[in-house]
């Protein structure tokens, strides 16, 4: 019963960890690049002129580097337009474009399209139809409706029933859209449109350097609805002003959920055979062209060599300007990386220090110092923790040796002054005291006596009436006076002796 419940257990294990892995592999989105609906350079165009997989016209114009889809001359329309149509529902678009011109201002500007059939190549919309089906997004270098807020990339999606208002600059029919400047940039600049799980996406690259990860979101749109299998298209247009509209490359990637992809495969073998066959009839053919033109032109060999060895003194610095302007650029990015990292840091070690604070405060109200380290649960002692711990203790330990000595001087400052206490006559100290109490029993003494007396002499004078004439005999304040002089004398005689024994004592 176990090994069936172990074996159910592992089974169950297996399961959860499919769907897990499932799921996961859900939010991965596999890339495939389209060969057939993609051109770049070198060989962009075949010798006669050609795109493969491509057609183009009205004024475009294809070389080996790129697609002049408009030149710089005064009304100018041309498109370049898939041959087929997609076989598949979402896809990723890399264009990398230049607009240029001599003016401050351009025109018309550059679209492209993904609709459901063709459209023109002398079109009213920057080249191409109007009341298309499907996904427009134009790059508009005119500003119409002068409202100065052109260069624009916009995205319009059209069910076939709406005219683009030129005038407004499509700025009531547009889905979302940027203001970003496309032209004259000193590297081509770049668009990427992601169109998956009917979410559009469009990613701009400025152009101002050739970092391939310089690209930022220009806008993002749900629910967008596109038709099934269309054909991707580029056109535009010039009008009084204008610019060249050079596409350099056109990169198509389908997008597919992992389970998509091996359908897709299922049959590979022949098909890569066949297209191995026809890129080595192609290479094939391609040296046996230049094998024929070198023996043509024997003379001309080497002009287009020696133009490519110079450059300009102009070219050079404006090279070495865009160098340097784009070391800058990442290195301020960089910067702005680190800064950002230390300021996350920074805001984490704030955190870290306000816990630990709070996490302090409250034991040590409660007086165990070193109590706080275990105090929260979860938490380990940290190392300056500790240190502050074994700091506390020592100065606990200095302060309680200082006490000792302090108490234990005091303690022989004690016995010392004991000690001379015992070899010193203690009689010396209360001398004083002795003598004063006698002092006064004397005063005392000597007070009854005078009493004892005066009180002898009243009698005799009260019993010998006559016998004393009243002007002789000693009256009452005579005598207070006299003794009071008496007393005076025996308390300055006091003080002396007392004066001189403390003279004495200084000789010891
Ligand atoms: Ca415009
Ligand atoms: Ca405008």
């Amino acid at each position: 019963m176990e090994r069936v419940g172990l074996y159910l257990n592992k089974k169950i294990v297996v399961f959860l960890i499919g769907i897990v892995l499932s799921a996961v592999n859900a939010n991965l989105v596999h890339k495939k690049f389209e060969y057939k609906y993609s051109f770049k350079p070198p060989y962009l165009a075949q010798k006669d002129g050609s795109v493969p997989f491509w057609e183009y016209g009205g004024n475009a114009i294809a070389s080996a580097e790129k697609v002049r889809i408009a030149p710089s001359l005064r009304s100018q329309k041309g498109a370049i337009w898939t041959k087929n149509p997609i076989n598949f529902d979402w896809w990723e678009v890399d264009i990398a474009f230049r607009v240029t011109g001599r003016g401050r201002v351009g025109a018309d500007g550059l679209a492209f399209w993904y609709t459901q059939s063709k459209g023109a190549y002398d079109g009213e919309v920057f080249g191409s139809s109007d009341q298309w089906v499907g996904l427009g997004i134009f790059f508009d270098s005119f500003d119409n409706d002068g409202k100065h807020n052109n260069p624009y990339i916009m995205a319009v999606v059209n069910d076939g029933t709406q005219q683009f208002a030129h005038q407004l600059d499509g700025s009531t029919q547009m889905l979302a859209g940027c203001l970003r400047d496309f032209r004259n940039k000193p590297f081509p600049t770049r668009a990427k449109i992601e169109y998956y799980q009917n979410i559009l996406t469009v990613l701009f690259h400025n152009g101002m350097t050739n970092n391939e990860q310089d690209y930022e979101v220009c806008l993002r749109a749900e629910n967008v609805v596109l038709p099934k299998s269309g054909y991707f298209g580029l056109s535009a247009a010039t009008g009084g002003l204008a610019d060249d509209h050079d596409v350099i490359h056109f990169l198509t990637n389908s997008l597919h959920l992992p389970g998509q992809i091996s359908t897709s495969n299922a049959v590979p073998g022949e098909e890569q055979q066949k297209l191995t066959q026809e890129y080595q009839d192609y290479q094939r053919k391609l040296e046996q062209q230049k094998a024929d033109y070198r023996k043509e032109h024997p003379d001309e060999q080497k002009d287009p060599d020696i133009d490519e060895w110079f450059e300009s003194d102009s070219q050079r610095e404006l090279r070495q300007i865009f160098q340097g302007q784009n070391q800058i650029f990442q290195v301020v990015r960089e910067l702005n990386n680190k800064l950002d990292e230390v300021v996350g840091r920074q805001e984490r070690t704030m955190s870290l220090i306000t816990q630990s604070a709070g996490g302090v405060a409250a034991p040590s109200a409660t007086g165990h110092a070193p109590a706080p380290a275990g105090g929260y649960a979860g938490d380990t002692i940290r190392r300056h923790e500790v240190d502050a711990v074994f700091n506390n203790q020592n100065q606990i330990l200095n302060t309680a040796r200082e006490i000792r000595q302090f108490i234990l001087e005091l303690k022989t400052r004690a016995d010392t002054i004991l000690n001379n206490q015992a070899k010193q006559p203690t009689a010396q100290v209360q001398s004083v005291g002795y003598d004063t109490q006698s002092l006064i029993s004397e005063m005392r003494d000597g007070l009854n006596h005078v009493k004892q007396n005066v009180a002898q002499v009243a009698q005799k004078i009260d019993q010998s009436p006559g016998g004393c004439p009243s002007v002789s005999c000693v009256s009452v304040t005579t005598l207070l006076v006299i003794t009071v002089v008496q007393l005076l004398v025996i308390l300055g005689y006091n003080i002396y002796r007392d004066n001189k024994d403390s003279q004495a004592k200084k000789f010891y």
